[in-house]
């Protein structure tokens, strides 16, 4: 694939397509028994969000050269978790949202104990895509690869452990290494587990190149949350499709509140190019991936 900027745009909308129907495919229909709960987990999971995660694995397949038949319910996985932890995260106990990808959140467009179970249910349909779905090309080595990848990134040393030390801190004035620290589990885990999952895929790979991805993984994900931050500041509900201004209004301390906005914007830029660094080893054929970095760093919502 050529990563000009011209074409990638296009790819990218593919891709997006490509997992709407990969999702919808996977999940239960909203006629099936119960159909609330499986009417709500459609509308958490369809029609809207970047598919970032996703989107890291398909590029890390292409450039490893893996077809993307063979990786796509892994990559339906990591989407089912986010979507799993936007929706508890917008819960009254959690962030407490009623906007999210421009729409009513699941518990206000259905009620709270259904959006409790949409995320349990989805979290549980990730690892059994892992373990069973009939078009993932892996061995039951390579399976139990991802889902421990998968599991370590979204546990208590992973996203919910970056969550809790998240609302733990609300109201506190956290240092900038804490603050990476937290957002290294919480948004970084499951971004670098995109990347490490791809590169779980084709277990030939070897270590050095291996490293070189999570060289990448790591600083984009940190840089990812960021510009997360960047824009809850300088972004508008419109646009981003979840309330702007949240975390000030919630006292949360967010690296722009700590830096000011063009030390963060710079801190971006640095992690974006120590990630695009790690890429050397592999020449031209990471050009998908640095084309996934580029558009990350350049988004608006
Ligand atoms: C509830 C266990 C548990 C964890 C919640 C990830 C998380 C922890 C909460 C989500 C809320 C949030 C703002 C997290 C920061 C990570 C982040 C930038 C999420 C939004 O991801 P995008 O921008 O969203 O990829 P879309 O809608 O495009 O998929």
């Amino acid at each position: 694939m050529s990563a000009a900027p011209e074409v990638f745009p296009a790819q990218l909308d593919l891709w997006r397509e490509r997992m709407e129907a990969a999702l919808a495919r996977r999940m239960p229909s909203a006629e099936r028994l119960p159909q609330r709960l499986h009417a709500a987990m459609r509308y958490s999971v369809l029609g809207g969000g970047k598919r970032v995660r996703p989107i890291l694995l398909l590029a890390t397949a292409r450039t490893l050269g893996l077809a993307e038949e063979q990786v796509e319910a892994a990559a339906c996985a990591l989407e089912l978790v986010h979507v799993y932890s936007l929706v508890h995260d917008d819960l009254p106990a959690m962030d407490d949202d009623d906007l999210r990808r421009g729409r009513p959140t699941c518990h206000k467009a259905y009620d709270e104990a259904t959006a409790l179970l949409v995320g349990d249910a989805l979290q549980s349909l990730a690892f059994e895509l892992l373990a069973r779905d009939p078009h993932l090309a892996a061995s039951p080595a390579v399976q139990v690869r991802l889902v421990g990848l998968l599991a370590e990134a979204i546990g208590s040393v992973g996203m919910a452990g970056g969550q809790a030390i998240d609302l733990q801190s609300e109201g506190q004035q956290l240092d900038i290494g804490r603050i990476e620290q937290m957002h290294s589990l919480k948004t970084g885990a499951l971004i670098r587990a995109s990347v490490m999952m791809g590169a779980a895929c084709a277990p030939q790979l070897d270590a050095r190149l291996e490293r070189a991805l999570a060289g990448f993984a790591a600083p984009i994900g940190l840089a990812f949350q960021i510009q997360d931050d960047l824009l809850d500041v300088l972004g508008d509900t419109a646009t981003l499709g979840k309330t702007a201004q949240s975390d000030h209004e919630r006292g949360k301390s967010t690296y722009p509140a700590i830096l000011g906005i063009a030390a963060s914007q710079e801190r971006v830029q640095r992690l974006s190019e120590q990630a695009l660094e790690s890429l050397a080893p592999f020449g031209t054929e990471a050009d998908p991936l640095r084309a996934v970095a580029d558009w990350l760093l350049a988004r608006r919502n």
